[in-house]
């Protein structure tokens, strides 16, 4: 029996299930670099290079180990746009029995391959689970079944028993709580050492491949120039490891920091690794836990860093196969602006804006405030269609694939699922960006002010949204503070930010 093993390009595992059953002698993996996959959105140059960079380092890996690899490059004389293409090229070249896939990332692809059954010339076409996740798909289905609100945080709770990460022999949390959020919230104090991130060399193959990526995808936003992203296991593994050695212990106190040309800060960088396989989420939390038996880290960085894995990473999945494809649908708020050009690198004074996207288009990177507090709070406060937000979101980071991206983007910063990911909005005026670092020290903007013609354009945009869906919000209980700070102040005053609002939702592309 012989079976043709399609591994994507963040699918770069040998453990997984496809390959439980590998027989060296009549089987094979494709794997295939096409156009399709690197067209649907704009990718931003660097992923496109990590991707590519990374399977072709993966395809010799499983060389090494005997497997037979057909590999298609993005250059190769083969007419293969699409993935199917390359698959159906295959088949028509040698003869197989079955051909294996492992569940993908995102409901396009996976409508796609269920047809395959039907379409392609094989016999039998098997999908077969992808274990990269601590919680399996039918675990979270299983939760979800048993209660009417989700909420991520006892959802982590449960992945906490039941994997027994930062757990007492008594069953009681580490710490005596579960959760240390209200300890992860200080801005950064300039004096606490930055950690060094290593540097990954780029080879002579990797350097020709740029360059082609270049010539090939050169309209996309984003530079090649400063791409240091892990493309082997081994280098994902030496980025963890000076995390955890270095930037860990900062994590917890800075985690919610904003600094003028930090981009990085004391974050681990190793979403694009765990998303294409590279790192194992629940070997990167119990070396973090370890760090904090042996006494190397704080509880509450220790903490905070296992609940984005073991709780929000695995609770976005599984909240991403429980809804789609109608979730993806949803616009709430009824939003219709279209995205402002500045997230594409156009002009703008905004600051905070302005050193997001910058440091995006440089790295295909931001960290998670400045995702959700800029760059999503400020296309929330706008009304920006979700839609165009999720593709942008989907295109410029190098870590992003739909399961991840899009509950983080359409549910957790534009609230447009109506409160699925999150209980309330995070709509937040300036004065919580200037709080968080000195972004606003920066910017020609005032962010003490909010109906002058020099005002933080987030104060009245906050304001403005606040009073649009007074209906929808006026009623939750963690919101009655905000609308009773805008109740007492002055008709005028109110009337003035109003204005203030309009004029910057009409003139967006002049901020
Ligand atoms: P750290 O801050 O060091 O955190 C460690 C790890 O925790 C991350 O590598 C990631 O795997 C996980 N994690 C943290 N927060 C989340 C979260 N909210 N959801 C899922 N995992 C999380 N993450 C992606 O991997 N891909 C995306 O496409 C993506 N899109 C996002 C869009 C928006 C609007 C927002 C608000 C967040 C998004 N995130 C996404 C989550 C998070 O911002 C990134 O995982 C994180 O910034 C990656 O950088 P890091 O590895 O330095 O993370
Ligand atoms: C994102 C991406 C890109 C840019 N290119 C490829 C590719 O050429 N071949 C491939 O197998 N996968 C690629 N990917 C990743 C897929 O888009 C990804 O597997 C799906 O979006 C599901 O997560
Ligand atoms: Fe951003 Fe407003 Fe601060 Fe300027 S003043 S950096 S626009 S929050």
């Amino acid at each position: 029996m012989a079976s043709l093993v399609i591994l994507l390009g963040d699918q770069l595992s040998d453990r997984l299930p496809a390959f439980d059953d590998f027989d060296l002698d009549t089987d094979r993996v494709l794997m295939a670099e096409v156009d399709q996959e690197a067209r649907y959105v704009p990718h931003h140059p660097q992923k496109i290079l990590l991707i590519f960079a990374a399977m072709r380092a993966f395809a010799t890996r499983l060389e090494q180990q005997g497997k037979k690899v057909i590999y298609r490059k993005i250059d190769s004389t083969i007419d293969a746009n699409s993935l199917e293409d390359a698959v159906r090229h295959e088949l028509e070249r040698r003869h197989y029995d079955r051909v294996i896939l492992t569940h993908c990332g995102e409901h396009r692809l996976h409508q796609t391959m269920r047809r395959w059954q039907a379409d392609l010339p094989v016999d039998e076409v098997e999908l077969r689970a992808d274990t990269r996740f601590i919680a399996p798909l039918s675990f979270f289905r299983q939760w979800a079944r048993d209660r009417k609100a989700w909420r991520m945080e006892y959802f982590y709770r449960e992945m906490r028993q039941r994997t027994g990460l930062l757990m007492n022999a008594d069953g009681s949390p580490a710490g005596g709580q579960w959760n240390f959020d209200a300890d992860n919230r200080r801005a950064y104090d300039g004096n606490t050492p930055l950690p060094e991130h290593p540097g990954f060399e780029m080879s002579e193959a990797t350097r020709t491949l740029a360059r082609q990526i270049e010539n090939r995808f050169g309209d996309h936003f984003g530079t090649l120039d400063a791409f240091n992203w892990p493309t082997t296991h081994d280098e994902a593994e030496r980025l963890l490891e000076t995390f955890i050695d270095e930037a860990l212990p900062g994590f917890g106190d800075f985690q919610d920091a904003l600094a003028h040309g930090q981009p990085f800060l004391f974050h681990a960088l190793i979403s694009s690794s765990l998303n294409l396989g590279l790192l194992d989420p629940l070997d990167v939390c119990r070396r973090a836990e370890q760090a904090y038996r042996d006494g190397n880290a704080p509880l509450n960085a220790v903490e905070g860093f296992i609940r984005q894995i073991l709780g929000w990473r695995e609770y976005v999945r599984g909240l991403y196969w429980q809804l789609m494809p109608d979730y993806a649908e949803r616009n709430h708020l009824n939003a219709r602006k279209t995205l402002p050009w500045s997230y594409w690198g156009g002009e703008t004074d905004m600051h905070c804006i302005r050193e997001v996207v910058r440091g995006i288009e440089q790295y295909g990177y931001a960290h998670h405030i400045q995702r959700l507090m800029v760059t999503g709070n400020f296309a929330l406060l706008l009304g920006v269609n979700p839609r165009e937000v999720c593709e942008w979101y989907l295109a410029v980071f190098v870590d992003a694939f739909e399961w991840v991206e899009l509950p983080n983007t359409l549910g957790m910063a534009l609230h447009a699922d109506g409160g699925v990911m999150g209980s309330k909005p995070y709509a937040a005026s300036g004065r919580y960006i200037d709080r968080q670092g000195d972004y606003c020290a920066h910017c020609t903007y005032n962010v003490k002010t909010t109906s002058e013609d020099d005002s933080c354009p987030f104060n009245s945009l906050y304001w403005a949204f606040l009073d649009r869906h007074r209906d929808r919000f006026e009623g939750n209980h963690r919101m009655k503070m905000m609308y009773r700070n805008w109740d007492r102040q002055a008709d005028d005053r109110r009337a003035a930010t109003l204005a203030r609002a309009r004029w910057v939702r009409n003139n967006v592309e002049r901020l």
